[in-house]
């Protein structure tokens, strides 16, 4: 039985590799950070499955601990602070987080299994102030956000280790990914809970920054399966994977309050506090890399995306209301 350790396994992408790597017969190990209050929402339904182990990646030792007893073949590191305006406010902790982080588990890696095929959860992110359009693996790095340039470290880092110290390092380059399971802070799942919460009579507006922001939106479903067959390659490489079609935050919100039969104009408020101060503005990916090495395809359109939210999330406030 293969073993893959997921860090971030409590985050949106860890819920959805972990159901899919126990669904190819891995024994799963998910690294969770300490807590006074337990963040298993999102993989409660399987948690009996996967073995939950401590661990984080402000800690070095934590790190070479697990690799020392779990052995681990795959590695895919999904931690991070994540969220960009947090990462204007807390600069520093992004980057001890989201870049060192990165150097953190390498390091165990090459210290006590060096055999692991490793993951980086790298992001469109990098692209930022974009030098192309489209995006692909060799377009130009210029990011806006300090999340982004800890995220540039991470990419670059995984880089390096894989040309130094000869490991299966990979850095999968993802465009924005959502699902039910997006936290709600985020504009999408944020958009489609205030569709649901104003539907049932329990909001009456919702408020918004950038509305003009463009982004290539996938589900998270498809994008965990590009991360593994990255790791199932002879060689190690890096991919863009995103659907190649950009939509912009107003189209969003436009469809989100249309599916439910409401017109977004009648509860929209644009509020200052929601802008950021550098934005990215216009996102697109070419994945042809993706889908001609790896035969990755998404299987959920942008329409279909929003739909599968906007249910759930009315589905979510009908049981709070019940
Ligand atoms: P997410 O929902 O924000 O999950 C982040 C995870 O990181 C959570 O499990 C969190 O644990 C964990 N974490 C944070 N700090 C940690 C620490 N110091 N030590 C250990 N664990 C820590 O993110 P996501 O959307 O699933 O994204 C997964 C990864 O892909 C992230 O690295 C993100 O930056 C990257 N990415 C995401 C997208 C996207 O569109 N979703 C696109 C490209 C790249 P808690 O539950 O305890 O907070
Ligand atoms: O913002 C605009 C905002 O926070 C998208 C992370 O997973 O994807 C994510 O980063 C756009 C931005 O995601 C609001 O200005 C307008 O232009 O949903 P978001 P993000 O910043 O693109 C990348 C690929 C990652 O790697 C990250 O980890 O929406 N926007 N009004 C708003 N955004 C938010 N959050 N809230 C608003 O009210």
């Amino acid at each position: 039985m293969p073993v893959a350790l997921i860090t971030g396994i409590t985050g949106q992408d860890g819920s959805y590799l972990a159901e899919f790597l126990l669904g190819c017969g891995y024994q799963v190990i998910g690294m969770v950070r300490r807590s006074s209050t337990v963040t298993f929402e999102r993989i409660k339904h399987i948690q009996d499955e996967i073995t939950i182990v401590q661990g984080d990646l402000h800690d070095q030792s934590s790190l070479v601990d697990l690799m020392e007893t779990y052995h681990p073949d795959e590695v895919y590191n999904l931690a991070a602070q994540s969220f960009v305006p947090t990462s204007f406010s807390q600069p520093v902790l992004t980057g001890e987080v989201t870049a060192l982080g990165v150097t953190r588990i390498l390091e165990a890696i090459r210290l006590a299994n060096p055999q692991a095929r490793f993951y980086q959860a790298s992001t469109s992110e990098i692209f930022g102030k974009v030098r192309e359009v489209p995006q692909c693996e060799t377009t130009p790095f210029y990011p806006r956000s300090p999340y982004g340039v800890a995220k540039v470290y991470g990419h670059l880092i995984t880089v390096n280790y894989r040309e130094s110290h000869d490991l299966y390092a990979v850095s999968g380059i993802l465009f924005n990914h959502e699902s039910p399971r997006r936290g709600l802070e985020f504009v999408t799942r944020k958009i489609t809970h205030a569709v649901a919460r104003i539907k049932h009579g329990l909001a009456k507006e919702i408020h918004l920054g950038n509305l003009d922001a463009r982004r290539d939106w996938g589900y998270a479903g498809d994008y965990v399966r590009a991360m593994w067959m990255m790791l199932q390659q002879e060689q190690p490489s890096d991919f863009v994977v995103g659907t190649g079609v950009t939509h912009s935050v107003r189209d969003f919100c436009d469809l989100a309050f249309s599916y439910a039969g409401l017109d977004y104009h009648d509860f929209l408020v644009q509020d200052e506090r929601f802008f950021r101060p550098a934005e990215v503005d216009l996102l697109v990916a070419n994945s042809s890399k993706a889908q001609q090495q790896l035969k990755w395809q998404p299987e959920v359109n942008f329409e279909g995306l929003i739909e599968m939210m906007v249910d759930a999330d009315m589905r979510m406030v009908e049981k709070e209301i019940e």
